[in-house]
């Protein structure tokens, strides 16, 4: 259709080809509704519902406006200057200027996805928040983050994870803002700032980026002893997620439950995913940060887009709200402190299910802003001084970063309960509010709004007994002991993964360059496990420090280790690699598929295969760091664009098979990745643990799955 000025006078503009015929936009995925702003009268003003930002076939101005040519700008002549005056250049380029928002200071780097909380109705003794009754289903919001890369850094780097959901309750938004390791790296949130500075970049050269292998941050965990259960974590497979899809959650802090009857309790919340909590090595992690940066961003995506729903299950730790607030001699307002799950077992209370992506990234993931303080009925807060700080911190960031005070109209941020406040004015106010009093009691609007009673679901703080004191700046004898929860946590641990946090001290230390930083470091961890020590000691080439204190008796908790389970396979990924021998490729497929396991084949080329055979990964694209376990159908030879393989001598290929194919072999054997090979292609899968071969590819499959299922063929790191 070509665009015409009707009844213009003169000349026409000039017409511009369109690639398709002009149709409407596609709509916008369901989304929020507006906030609702009641009137005096009751009666419902504000904003309009979310609206369809993109109306209609033809290009606009802001305004309405419709235009003929965006594409060049006003100008006195062809070759001429560009003239002030074209309104439509200014508002393009002034708009394109101002697209940026302030980074979240921390957490920059994450995805988010909606879903539903559906209560069991098991926590109704414990806690009187609708959203936990039996069937309750409630709409969320989850974004999962790194804690320290800018809003462009790499997925898989060495981190803590943020796990932060909010729940569009029917009495108020609730916000779990949560981490996927349950301590946090201080006591008291006044010394926030300094972790945070020391774990950013230097500030002279702004590097290294989202790592925590570098000076300042060693300089400071290693004068805060404080921080040493965290960094134990830190230094785990825990930071290094495989999926955000198979991280657990913790909410840290000890928070305050009140049940209908107006009794507390003290808990601890957890989720616990469905899918299994699995890790990286930290070979394919640093691999994955070159490959695919947005691993963990495009593996959630991807998850959701084929329905394969990731599922968390929450569950609460519950203790007696005692005037000590301790549990078994822990101190429950210590946030580096656990509690063993073996003491107080996790109480599943409700599932989560992430069912739909974000129809946009700017307007939900990155607008979305979340706050410890966002509370209902039936959820209080302790005394934990990391939490208070907290509660000033997150209204405080979310001004300068989204603007003014009215965030909270955003459409990803809007209540799903009725909104009735005096919050008047400011940037970005959407609302159009009626009424002449905002302020109460007045006489003028009716009265309205009204004070609401508990019978009306009003959030009533639990009076709490402070106990009479004086002020002072210190922190309590209970939060004293700094080492025995690290050496618990180690010791329960399996001997690979203790290898692992072997390792991951090894490395980050290695990349220090302050010796004074290291070997205070290596006094840290001998307080912890002296083979700890002495064997990052002499991977350091150092000497071992001397400690002849005591060191505590702990009794390991099992489930702190992710291995020695089987979890279900759904949603994760294996590759096939196929070449004009496709033999069994579509049975092991379907075989694959039945399981709810996701098939990507690898082939020489893209483009279709057979008839019904399309190869979605080449052997340019593909590498092993993004399958959980690999498949051979064929033994394909060198492709003539692959490079030579690495002991080629000069112009004669020392391998009959292509040099990737055989890396992709080669990679998965040394990341413990079950394999699996029937035909030709099991000439090339080499033997040992966890490598399957057989005739039948649907019998392989069924093994490299069972296998799968351990996540890992651990005796092969053993
Ligand atoms: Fe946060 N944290 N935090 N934090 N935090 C932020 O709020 C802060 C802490 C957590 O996806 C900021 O909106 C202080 C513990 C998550 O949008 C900021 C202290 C835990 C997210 C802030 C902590 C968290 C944040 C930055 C110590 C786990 C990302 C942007 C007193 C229980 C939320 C923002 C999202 C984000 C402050 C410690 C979790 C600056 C002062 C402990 C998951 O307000």
């Amino acid at each position: 259709m070509e665009p015409k000025i009707p009844g213009a006078p003169g000349p026409q503009p000039p017409t511009v080809a369109e690639p398709t015929e002009p149709r409407d936009p596609l709509p916008p995925k369901p989304d929020q509704d507006a906030p609702e702003t009641v009137s005096p009268t009751g009666a419902v003003t504000g904003a309009p519902k979310t609206a369809n930002s993109q109306q209609g076939p033809f290009l606009t101005t802001a305004q309405g406006l419709r235009l003929y040519d965006t594409d060049h700008s006003l100008k006195a002549g062809a070759r001429g200057p560009t003239l002030l005056q074209d309104h439509h250049l200014r508002e393009k380029i002034t708009h394109f200027d101002h697209e940026r928002i302030p980074e979240r200071v921390v957490h920059a780097r994450g995805a988010g996805a909606h879903g539903v909380f559906v209560g069991y109705g098991t926590a109704e003794s414990v806690c009187k928040a609708g959203f936990l009754r039996k069937g309750k289903t409630t709409p969320v919001f989850v974004r999962f983050s790194t804690v320290v890369g800018s809003r462009g850094s790499a997925d898989t780097v060495r981190d803590t994870r943020g796990f932060a959901t909010k729940f569009y309750t029917d009495e108020g938004t609730f916000d779990l803002v949560g981490n996927n390791i349950p301590v946090f790296f201080i006591q008291d949130g006044i010394k926030f700032p300094d972790i945070i500075h020391a774990a950013k970049p230097h500030p002279d050269r702004e590097i290294p980026q989202a790592q925590s292998a570098h000076d300042t941050f060693w300089d400071f965990v290693s004068l805060h002893t404080e921080a040493t259960h965290h960094v134990l974590w830190h230094m785990s497979d825990r930071a290094v997620p495989r999926s955000y899809r198979t991280m657990e959650g913790f909410g840290v802090h000890t928070f305050r439950l009140v049940n209908d009857a107006g009794e507390t309790s003290l808990v601890k919340f957890h989720w616990k995913p469905a899918q299994g909590v699995h890790s990286l090595l930290w070979e394919e992690a640093q691999l994955i940060n070159g490959i695919d940066p947005d691993f963990h961003r495009r593996d959630l995506y991807d998850a959701i887009e084929a329905g394969a729903f990731p599922q968390w299950e929450l569950g609460v730790q519950v203790f007696p709200d005692t005037p000590e607030q301790t549990f078994e001699g822990i101190d429950l307002l210590d946030p580096t402190k656990i509690v063993p799950e073996e003491l107080a077992p996790v109480q599943p209370i409700g599932m989560l299910t992430l069912n739909r992506n974000p129809t946009n990234f700017f307007a939900e993931s990155e607008q979305v802003a979340f706050h410890v303080g966002h509370l209902v009925p039936g959820i209080d807060l302790t005394d934990d001084p990391l939490l208070h700080a907290r509660l000033f911190s997150y209204l405080d960031t979310q001004l300068t970063r989204l603007g003014g005070p009215n965030f909270h109209q955003l459409p990803i941020n809007r209540p799903h309960a009725p909104v009735n406040d005096m919050l008047r004015d400011g940037y970005h106010q959407t609302a159009v509010h009626g009424g002449a009093a905002p302020y109460r009691p007045n006489s003028l609007d009716g009265g309205c709004p009204f004070h609401a009673g508990v019978a009306d679901g009003a959030y009533v703080e639990m009076p709490q007994r402070v106990e009479e004191s004086v002020k002072v700046r210190e922190a309590p004898a209970s939060f004293a002991d700094h080492f025995s929860q690290p050496r618990l946590f180690f010791h329960s641990l399996s001997p690979v993964e203790q290898e692992h946090v072997i390792r991951a001290f090894t490395f980050e230390l290695g990349k220090c360059y302050e010796q004074a930083v290291k070997e205070r470091q290596l006094r840290v961890l001998a307080r912890v496990d002296a083979r700890l020590c002495s064997e990052v000691a002499t991977g350091l080439g150092l000497p071992v420090p001397e400690f002849d204190g005591e060191l505590p008796e702990v009794t390991p908790s099992p489930a702190l280790s992710q291995i020695g389970r089987r979890w279900p396979v759904e949603g994760r990924v294996v590759g096939i690699v196929a070449d004009h021998s496709v033999d069994g490729v579509e049975a092991a497929r379907a075989a694959l598929e039945e399981a709810g396991v996701v098939p990507l084949v690898i082939a020489p080329h893209g483009g279709p295969l057979t008839d019904g055979l399309v190869a979605q990964r080449t052997f340019l694209t593909a590498r092993s760091v993004e399958f959980d376990a690999l498949l051979l159908a064929a033994a394909p030879p060198p492709a003539p664009d692959a490079l030579p393989a690495r002991d080629t001598k000069a112009g004669a290929p020392s391998s009959t098979v292509d040099p990737r194919v055989a890396l992709l072999v080669e990679e998965a054997h040394r990341h413990a990745k079950a394999i699996g090979a029937w035909g030709e292609g099991a000439s090339v899968v080499g033997d040992g643990p966890g490598v399957v071969t057989g005739d039948d590819p649907t019998a392989v499959v069924q093994d490299v799955l069972t296998l799968l299922s351990e996540h890992r063929v651990w005796d092969r790191l053993a």
